[in-house]
């Protein structure tokens, strides 16, 4: 019998015009590798064109809330006419750079014309980001106050910001429990939530142009 969890009936949206970033942890790289992957697929199945993914990596999940308010700035500062040339580069340069990172913010000067429609390119600023990391339980408190943090910061920089920030953060008591969310467990009855993720960023990017 199906369980009660889960995102309910299945809506589909059209990300086709979006632009979605992805900052993911390398801590757990395991895990965190197959949520990325998992996203992606749920991304690409939505519509969101490569060109309009950029993914970025910082070293732990501590660094997810900072990474996400400064790429979202970088974004809307590229956007702009002025001065966007500068920003975008310190905001880059202070992110470490993805292991498996397909793209990089583009340093194209038309970015103030947004969306190119010859070649379907977004280069306005993202209409969600995604923060990815994985957050395994040891014998100190440590678990609980980064936990606590990157909720809580991932929370203000949405509402700061006005993009949406999906929250992509395993907090995990055991490392069967991260490979059961990975799709990875050996049982194969888990499920891999960053498909939920690319799915969740699809739905509120879309939203959010509506809303304004
Ligand atoms: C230090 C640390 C520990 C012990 N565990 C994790 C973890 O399970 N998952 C994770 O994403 N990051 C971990 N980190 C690193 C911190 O998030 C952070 O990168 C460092 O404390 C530096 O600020």
């Amino acid at each position: 019998m199906a369980g009660i969890k889960g995102l309910g009936t299945a809506h589909t949206y059209d990300g086709s015009n979006l632009r979605v970033g992805i900052i993911h942890a390398r801590w757990n790289t395991k895990l965190i590798d197959a949520l990325l992957q998992g996203s992606l697929k749920s991304l690409k199945a939505a519509g969101v064109r490569e060109e309009n993914i950029v993914i970025q990596s910082v070293p732990g999940s501590y660094e997810l809330p900072y990474a996400v308010q400064r790429m979202f700035v970088a974004s809307q500062s590229q956007a702009s006419s002025s001065g966007a040339a500068g920003l975008l580069t310190s905001a880059t340069d202070l992110l470490s750079q993805s292991t498996g990172d397909l793209m990089s913010l583009p340093k194209d000067s038309s970015a103030s014309k947004g969306t190119d429609a010859a070649e379907g390119k977004n280069t306005g600023p993202f209409d969600a980001i995604i923060a990815i990391g994985a957050l395994i339980k040891g014998s100190t408190m440590h678990f609980e106050y980064i936990a606590d943090a990157v909720s809580h910061g991932l929370m203000k920089v949405q509402l700061d910001t006005g993009c949406p920030v999906i929250f992509g953060l395993l907090t995990l008591l055991t490392e069967e429990q991260g490979l059961e969310r990975a799709g990875l467990d050996a049982a194969g009855k888990g499920h891999n939530h960053g498909e939920d993720w690319g799915a969740a960023a699809v739905e509120l990017g879309a939203k959010r142009k509506g809303w304004g």
